[in-house]
């Protein structure tokens, strides 16, 4: 009995269609998909080991080991070796993730149409688990890894500061990364948004058609609260390092939150001299939208404030750094300046996106260079915590890219705009990053300072 069988995938197509919650997830998809083995040993051809999943609204409609005619018509091709799959089966990477890096191949269909189905996979991921654990006997999913309580090296909360440095023998070690940031951001955050014009953007806004007007309301409008969120959940983030006595961090990190705080301003000029409105803005909030930023991302930087562990700390920067600023902030930014850029219009909020991609730019690598020293001083559990809460979070921060298109339809968006832009974007900038930190599990701290200052 193997994994991509026959009987496999008969065992699969009976707990699919078994499960509720399958049904439910799966309701709008409509296609057939190919799950192929990649390096297969009994491989002839190029289509031969994988199975095909003729998958309708919910339903299975059948399952077998894949023939060439079935590579070709099917919807979806996902491909990955043996080890990769055992990977997700076994619950140790989430599949959208594993698609993200990489992991899993498409090598038929698009990303963004696959976007829309993240619950569906997950769903069908978690049956394939149930039916590769019965048929084939695989591990359960590890519980410990993916718990949010695990807790290494828990230190009791200080009450008393570590010494001064400043005075001491120490001084300021100039040559450590966080100070070659905080000499960046000194030299290029120090830009003033009220001095930005927007007297041309006003005209340029007032002919937009009222579509784009709304996508660029929409899109403001999630900046504009990410802004303020990150604005207002960094503090915890900050107490600890000083708690910490990293001195050189503590300096770089008030550039950070000024630099937060002006993007907040930022934006709420553009919706006062530019866009001119007045009422309320939450409605552009989509439902994974409000999860990441009401509640995930206040509960993992809160929980700085009682818990300090090095795991505590990599779950708040991994949902602060790498899923709100690098998946989101950044992704988002890029793709609204180059909007503004190709069609020539709005150079006051041009000049905003390209300032404020240059801000997250250090913070990300303030985030990467954080993540890498946490695997440095305390190993694999916390390299285990980041990866399981990208794992987390990765499924909702796509989903919102695809919740903020669901508005318009799909042969007439605004701009031209594809979300596959965006995924593309991000996913190319996440991979890069999540290698850059795993790197870190066989270096040195001395290596960790040495990452460029700017990346
Ligand atoms: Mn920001
Ligand atoms: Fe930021």
């Amino acid at each position: 009995m193997e994994l991509f069988s026959d009987v496999w995938a008969q065992a699969l197509q009976s707990a699919l269609r078994a499960s509720e919650s399958y049904q439910h997830a799966a309701r709008g998809w409509e296609g057939a998909v190919v799950l192929d083995w990649s390096d297969a040993p009994s491989r002839a051809s190029t289509n031969d080991c994988g199975v095909y999943l003729d998958l309708w609204h919910g339903d299975c409609r059948v399952a077998r080991v894949a023939t060439s005619a079935d590579y070709a018509s099917s919807r979806y091709v996902l491909s990955a070796d043996m080890a990769s799959w055992l990977t997700v089966l076994e619950g140790r990477m989430a599949p959208t993730t594993a698609i993200l890096r990489g992991k899993i191949k498409l090598k038929r269909g698009s990303l963004g149409g696959l976007m829309p189905h993240v619950s569906a996979a997950t769903e069908l991921v978690r049956v394939a688990q149930t039916v590769s654990r019965d048929v084939y006997g695989a591990t359960e999913p590890n519980k410990d890894i993916a718990a949010p309580n695990v807790n290494i090296r828990v230190t009791e909360a200080k009450t008393q500061r570590a010494p001064l440095q400043s005075t001491s023998a120490i001084g300021i070690r100039f040559n450590l990364f966080p100070m070659r940031l905080w000499e960046k951001a000194k030299r290029l955050g120090i830009w003033n948004p009220a001095d930005i014009d927007f007297s041309q953007d006003r005209m340029d806004w007032q002919r937009l058609a009222p579509d784009e007007q709304d996508m660029l309301l929409r899109l403001t409008s999630l900046f504009q609260a990410g802004e303020e969120s990150v604005t207002l959940e960094i503090l915890p983030l900050l107490d600890v390092i000083a708690r910490e006595g990293r001195l050189e961090e503590q300096l770089y990190l008030t550039s950070f939150l000024w630099e937060e705080a002006k993007h907040v301003e930022a934006f709420r000029r553009f919706f006062d001299h530019v866009a001119e409105v007045t009422g309320d803005l939450t409605h552009y909030h989509s439902t994974s939208y409000r999860q990441l930023f009401t509640d995930e991302l206040p509960a993992a930087m809160g929980r700085l404030r009682t818990d300090r562990s090095p795991i505590a700390q990599a779950r708040a920067s991994v949902t602060y750094n790498m899923i709100v600023e690098g998946v989101l902030a950044e992704t988002g930014y890029h793709v609204y300046h180059r909007v503004l850029v190709e069609r020539g219009i709005m150079p006051g909020m041009q000049r905003v996106a390209a300032l404020l991609k240059a801000d997250e730019s250090r913070h990300l690598a303030y985030g990467i260079f954080l993540l890498s020293r946490l695997v440095v001083e305390h190993g694999d559990p916390v390299w285990q915590a980041i990866s399981s809460r990208m794992d987390e979070l990765l499924p909702g921060a796509i989903q919102i890219i695809n919740e903020a298109f669901a508005a318009y339809p799909v042969d007439h968006r605004p701009f031209n705009l594809e979300p596959e832009v965006f995924v593309q974007f991000a996913m190319t900038q996440f991979q890069r990053r999540f290698d850059r930190i795993e790197r870190a599990r066989r270096q040195s701290i001395h290596d960790v300072h040495a990452l460029e200052a700017m990346e």
